[in-house]
């Protein structure tokens, strides 16, 4: 698409028009040696996936439902950062694309007034320490008309909340050239402090009373910013607390 200015991401595409998954395509097409920035799009996906096998709703050409695979070299333990600086490129991307003062909802979602309009799920294959494959798979909710019964109260799409539709073309191209940027950003300077101040303006969470649960135990808190490694700190009574995105739910208070 002439709407595409990366160098890399998306230089490399697969487009479904109904597939079960984009995430699951980029994982078997990783294994296939697919490049480092291929970007999988569907239409429709018949079996989204959310996390902790959670489901996707990714109805037919009301979305942008993609997936990007990133063949980094990091360390495992750094990808809790790739899911940040997507959250982020997303978020500013939307942004710019529509004006609507959305936000992150750490440390995987993008919400507008409470309810979901974004979710981003981070999967890896990983070869001894070092990750070979990574695929991140976003999905917004862009020009959907209405959601199902079960998703009505926590749900929105851009076309809901603007009242027109939005290009998903347009969108995707920001997605990937902001995604581009904050990666590269992130390969030579980590999540350093003016990473972590951009994110913090953008987060709800941070600020926020929020209430951990962390196996059987679980505590309340402000959220006062993220780690050096991408973790929540939540300021408790008994002094700041480090919380990482696999362990816990965090729930607004
Ligand atoms: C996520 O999981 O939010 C990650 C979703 C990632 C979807 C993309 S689409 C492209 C790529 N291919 C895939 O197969 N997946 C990725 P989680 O935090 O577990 O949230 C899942 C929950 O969000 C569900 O249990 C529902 O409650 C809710 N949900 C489902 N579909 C939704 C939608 N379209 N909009 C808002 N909320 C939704």
């Amino acid at each position: 698409s002439p709407l595409l200015t990366t160098a890399c991401l998306g230089r490399t595409v697969f487009s479904y028009e109904v597939t079960d998954s984009t995430n699951r395509r980029a994982r078997e097409e990783a294994d296939r040696g697919a490049p480092h920035g291929s970007v999988f799009f569907a239409e429709e996906q018949t079996g989204g996936r959310g996390r902790l096998g959670r489901a996707w709703s990714a109805p037919r050409g009301e979305g942008v439902w993609m997936s990007v695979l990133l063949r980094p070299k990091l360390a495992p333990a750094d990808i809790a950062q790739i899911t940040l600086l997507t959250g982020l490129a997303v978020c500013d991307a939307i942004r710019e694309v529509t004006g609507l003062p959305v936000q992150i909802k750490w440390p995987n979602d993008i919400v507008l007034d409470g309810k979901k309009l974004v979710g981003i799920l981070t999967e890896m294959a990983a070869e001894e320490d070092r990750i070979c494959a990574l695929v991140v798979g976003i999905g917004v909710n862009v020009n959907n008309p209405a959601f199902p019964e079960e998703l009505k109260d926590k749900a929105t799409s851009l076309l809901l909340a603007t009242g027109k539709p939005v290009s998903r073309k347009e969108l995707a191209a920001r997605i990937l050239l902001r995604l581009e940027k904050e990666y590269e950003t992130f390969l030579r300077q980590g999540a350093n402090a003016a990473f972590r101040k951009r994110y913090a303006e953008r987060c709800a969470t941070i600020g926020s009373l929020v209430k951990v649960v962390m196996g059987n135990e679980e505590f309340a808190g402000t959220a006062i910013g993220i780690s050096e490694t991408g973790a929540l700190l939540v300021q408790t009574g008994q002094g700041i607390r480090a919380v990482n995105s696999g362990e816990v739910s965090v729930r607004g208070m």
